[in-house]
């Protein structure tokens, strides 16, 4: 075949990624000579098309795999002309002022992990891709509750081996259902992490951040709950006026679920965590939700409902930081703007540290 010959060696001398197209469409797109030779195969006596069928298609896997070896090896060269043109001189000075802070969602992430650390609790982490199973049937989320619709759950187009919908993790409970399962109990663990909605508008990002908090052991009951969440907030906000409300809600992972809501007081037009929450000068915003865990939840995690007991609370990391720090649009959060960071961002060399202030400005 003149035409494979003259391809072959077209391939072979193509010195770019478009010259290697060019071909390809040439030979393989729908106007291409391999694409033609291909429909006259219809017209061929059988005996004919015997001997032309395998010669074509053994064309085809040809100019295909020529092609593939071509743009392989043009990618590697590439590859290496940078490697060698990019260099960093490591004797540079460094700069007279230190550069670069650390994000407010990374400072108060670090916040939450000492804080709960001086609690003993270890920080637990798993994967952001989950399957259904994890994310939401182990929480009690069977395939007909309706809070499954609620999630705006960003769903990826196939099913993992076992037949499984995968899906970007709506919340951080999967990690905790993981370490059941993998540790058993008893277990105290906080999960924070990136979760994912498909949510847009000035106070919903498609992506936030989460922590959720899992404490499993013998005869605990809504008092733990209560008071771990109170030295929390104290140790967070850096006050010892912060007043606790809770009301009675409901999550399918908890039973009974309860919100908590903290008091504020209003301060130059703005609202400050702390404080009584009296109507006059402030009020009640909640901050966090929780409840005891849902019998059937002990169970998907691999323990016995009537040995075991616990309880769990979850809320978004970026809201914290905000009510923390003052700051009032959720989306410079996540804009990469260095102006923004330089204002609200870190010292990278200021770690929370409990007897330091886990908050310390730079
Ligand atoms: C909220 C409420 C919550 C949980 C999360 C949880 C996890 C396990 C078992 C039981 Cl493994 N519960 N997590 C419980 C109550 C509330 O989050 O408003 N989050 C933003």
């Amino acid at each position: 075949m003149e035409q494979l010959d003259q391809t072959l060696a077209a391939i072979a001398a193509a010195d770019t990624p478009e010259a290697v197209e060019a071909i390809r469409v040439a030979a393989l797109g729908k106007q291409g000579w391999v694409s033609a030779l291909l429909k006259t195969l219809g017209q061929m006596s059988p005996e004919e098309r015997q001997v032309q069928g395998p010669a074509i298609h053994a064309a085809r896997e040809g100019v295909t795999a020529a092609l593939a070896d071509r743009k392989a090896a043009l990618e590697s060269a590439a590859l290496e002309a940078r490697l060698v043109a990019e260099t960093v001189d490591l004797s540079l000075p460094a700069p007279e002022v230190p550069r670069g802070s650390i994000h407010p969602v990374s400072q108060v992430m670090e916040e939450l992990a000492e804080i709960f650390a001086d609690l003993g609790f270890a920080v637990a982490s798993g994967p952001e891709i989950e399957d259904d199973w994890h994310n939401f049937t182990a929480l009690n989320m069977p395939e007909t509750h309706p809070a499954r619709a609620m999630h705006d759950t960003f769903y990826f187009p196939d099913t993992d081996a076992k037949g499984r919908s995968m899906l970007l993790r709506t919340h951080t409970s999967p990690v905790q259902i993981r370490s059941m399962i993998a540790q058993g109990a008893p277990i105290r663990i906080i999960a924070p992490g990136r979760v994912y909605r498909s949510d847009s508008d000035a106070t919903h990002t498609p992506m936030f951040h989460q922590i959720e908090g899992l404490v499993i052991d013998k005869g605990i009951h809504l008092g733990h709950l209560k008071w771990t969440l109170e030295t929390f907030l104290k140790a967070f906000f850096e006050r010892d006026d912060i007043v606790l409300r809770l009301r009675p809600s409901y999550f399918p992972f908890t039973e009974p679920s309860v919100e908590v809501d903290v008091g504020y007081t209003v301060i130059n037009g703005k609202r400050v965590v702390g404080g009584g929450g009296d109507v006059e000068n402030g009020g009640w915003m909640e901050v966090l939700g929780s409840g005891m865990v849902n019998r059937k939840v002990i169970e998907f995690g691999g323990l016995d409902p009537d040995e075991w007991q616990g309880f769990a609370f979850g809320t978004g990391v970026d809201r914290l930081a905000m009510l923390k720090y003052g700051m009032d649009d959720l989306r410079a959060f996540f804009d990469g703007d260095a102006r923004w960071l330089s204002h609200y961002g870190f010292g990278a060399l200021d770690v929370p540290t409990l007897s330091g202030g886990v908050g310390v400005r730079p």
